[in-house]
């Protein structure tokens, strides 16, 4: 009877205190979540899909960048939009304030922001919720393939060697400077190869693997994971890992499966106080779609072998 009791405890625990209501946010259309621990809080930037954004057949409609924390990772604080297109003087307010990500190096905070069509800037806090500043004055990241150039993911190795991946349909990245604003070298690509990426099945197009986009560097032990986005479309979210940050990646398979309405999806992935939370989008709130979507969270959950356990999303 004790055993019982104390099980039934726990399992009532576990729901009043250990899960997340999704979507997490409720009052806005959210998307393409990049979570940062920084002192015993999560800050959650993500996209914010315009609620108009079906209005004009356009596709999507998206301005700026907002912020929400928790300390629990039940109740959530909305800190509004913390940035915006118009913190880069060289974007115009028709590129897309597409997936954004940030990183805290030596006291001040690194929010990597792709202007869809237009390039990557950086801009630069002294506080995860901003002001935010643009530090350099121009794009970050300005290839020739312009349009590739979403979709950053920056990471810090264990020697303090920073990067910044990102892109679609190439995978590229570059070796960041110790001020986070520059870069030195060439942009490389990482091949995409069937090995590092999956084969992909269905859609008739010039793309051999599943890998589509929305990179997220992450690393568990000694090993390197790269999340992303991958397809065909509508998106699942597969992954691959590798033992050194450069790859070689080797293609693990399935992380979600294709759910929730929304043709695109978006991962990232932190620990926090014992736990892993697995981030993503769908289009759960009412109103939802493609262009209006929302961002949810659930536990992640890692075999002995290093493997994810595969995900469905969740509702509620
Ligand atoms: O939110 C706009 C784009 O859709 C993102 O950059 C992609 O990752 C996909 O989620």
């Amino acid at each position: 009877h004790t055993y019982k009791l104390i099980a039934t405890l726990v399992a009532i625990l576990n729901c009043s205190i250990g899960e997340a209501q999704n979507p997490i946010v409720q009052t806005n259309y959210t998307a393409d979540p990049a979570p940062m621990v920084h002192n015993g809080t999560v800050y959650l930037y993500t996209s914010h899909d315009e609620d108009d954004a079906n209005a004009d057949g356009k596709g999507f409609k998206m301005l700026n960048w907002s912020l929400y924390t928790s300390t629990d990772m039940v109740n959530w604080k909305d800190h509004g939009i913390v940035a915006s297109l118009k913190d880069f003087s060289w974007a115009k307010q028709d590129n897309g304030a597409w997936a954004v990500q940030c990183i805290e190096r030596d006291g001040k905070f690194y929010l990597y922001c792709p202007t869809h069509g237009g390039g990557i800037g950086v801009l630069v806090s002294d506080s995860p919720y901003g002001p935010f500043k643009d530090p350099i004055g121009k794009r970050l990241i300005d290839s020739d393939h312009i349009w590739s150039d979403i979709d950053p993911t920056p990471f810090i190795d264990k020697d303090g060697q920073a990067y910044l991946f990102w892109g679609n349909p190439g995978l590229y990245y570059v070796k960041l400077n110790e001020d986070m604003t520059s870069y030195s070298g060439e942009v490389k690509q990482i091949p995409n190869t069937i090995e590092s990426f999956g084969k992909r099945e269905g859609e008739k197009n010039d793309r051999p693997t599943t890998y589509e986009e929305g990179p997220w560097l992450y690393k568990r032990n000694s090993l390197y994971y790269l999340f992303f986005a991958a397809g065909p479309i509508p998106e699942h979210i597969g992954y691959s890992t590798s033992k050194s940050i450069t790859g070689p990646w080797n293609y693990q398979g399935v992380v979600m499966p294709v759910q929730g309405g929304s043709f695109t999806n978006h991962p990232g992935i932190i620990d926090f106080k014992g736990k892993s939370y697995f981030f993503y989008h769908n289009a759960a709130l009412s109103g939802g779609g493609g262009f209006t979507r929302s961002v949810c969270v659930e536990e992640a959950r890692f075999n002995k072998d290093g493997s994810i356990v595969q995900m469905n999303m969740t509702e509620g």
